[in-house]
């Protein structure tokens, strides 16, 4: 296929392989449409939480992690920023046992092993100055101190998607407002970005694809791969825009920077 959309950058994140709400057949077909120079996977790309209760790898699934694979392969930078989903990838032993539990999680970490593994990453924009990179849950008061409750939540949500999905969404927008109320979201972000003298952030996690311009920083969000299916790309002007992947595989930029 002509990969007739050339980007410096693009950042995904929330795609959730393993889980069945992934809509990766619009995922590949964005990816057959694409080339770059860095990939930045933005965590929860592979949902390990997902598989634990049932294992779920079918081909598709397996297609677009081989789909990064032939990118690293022809020379794309592959970044691979884990989200609290895939933190088999963050910690040791909860890989060794997810490897010692199943064969089937050989397929994918020898993939995964090719790419640049790391919780954060600098990154230095064309025309927007350097902009801090992480999976967003860090800032979720939830997730990283209750897993469990977190981990129910995200059942409810799974079998919600499946019923009604506008009331999934709904759902889901409620919980994480919730969250971000808790634990002072901007607050935080707008902290990280002062400290680290960052111009901005980008980050996925809450499945809101959106680009926020602050006094001092600006906040992008990549959004997700089973509702929004969106993605943040820098072109080589250094412009930074949000495109969406419509129904007809028509892709839109919805907003840009
Ligand atoms: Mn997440």
């Amino acid at each position: 296929m002509n990969k007739n959309n050339q980007y410096k950058s693009i950042f995904l994140s929330d795609i959730h392989l393993g889980f069945n709400g992934c809509q990766n057949k619009k995922l590949e077909h964005f990816l057959n449409s694409v080339s770059c120079e860095n990939l930045y996977l933005v965590g929860d790309i592979i949902d390990f939480w997902s598989m634990e209760d049932k294992f779920y790898w079918p081909e598709g699934h397996q297609r677009v992690l081989k789909n990064f694979d032939k990118m690293f392969k022809n020379g794309t930078n592959v970044f691979y920023i884990s989200g609290n989903h895939d933190d088999p990838l963050r910690d040791q032993d909860l890989k060794e046992n997810l490897e010692f539990k199943n064969d089937d999680y050989a397929e994918i970490m020898a993939v995964l092993s090719n790419f640049n593994h790391k919780e954060r990453h600098e990154f230095a924009s064309i025309k927007h100055g350097k902009i801090i990179v992480l999976h967003g849950d860090q800032y979720d008061a939830v997730t990283s101190n209750v897993k469990w409750l977190s981990k129910f939540g995200g059942m409810l949500y799974d079998v919600l998607i499946y019923i009604n999905r506008p009331l999934s969404k709904y759902l889901k927008n409620l919980t994480k407002k919730i969250v971000s109320g808790a634990s002072g979201f901007q607050g935080l972000v707008q902290k990280e970005c002062q400290e680290g003298d960052y111009q901005g952030l980008i980050c996925g996690h809450n499945h809101r694809p959106e680009i926020l311009r602050f006094d001092s920083h600006f906040y992008l969000n990549t959004g997700d791969w089973i509702e929004s299916c969106s993605a943040i790309v820098e072109e080589n002007d250094g412009t930074i825009k949000l495109l969406k992947i419509e129904e007809d595989f028509k892709i839109n930029t919805i907003s840009e920077l």
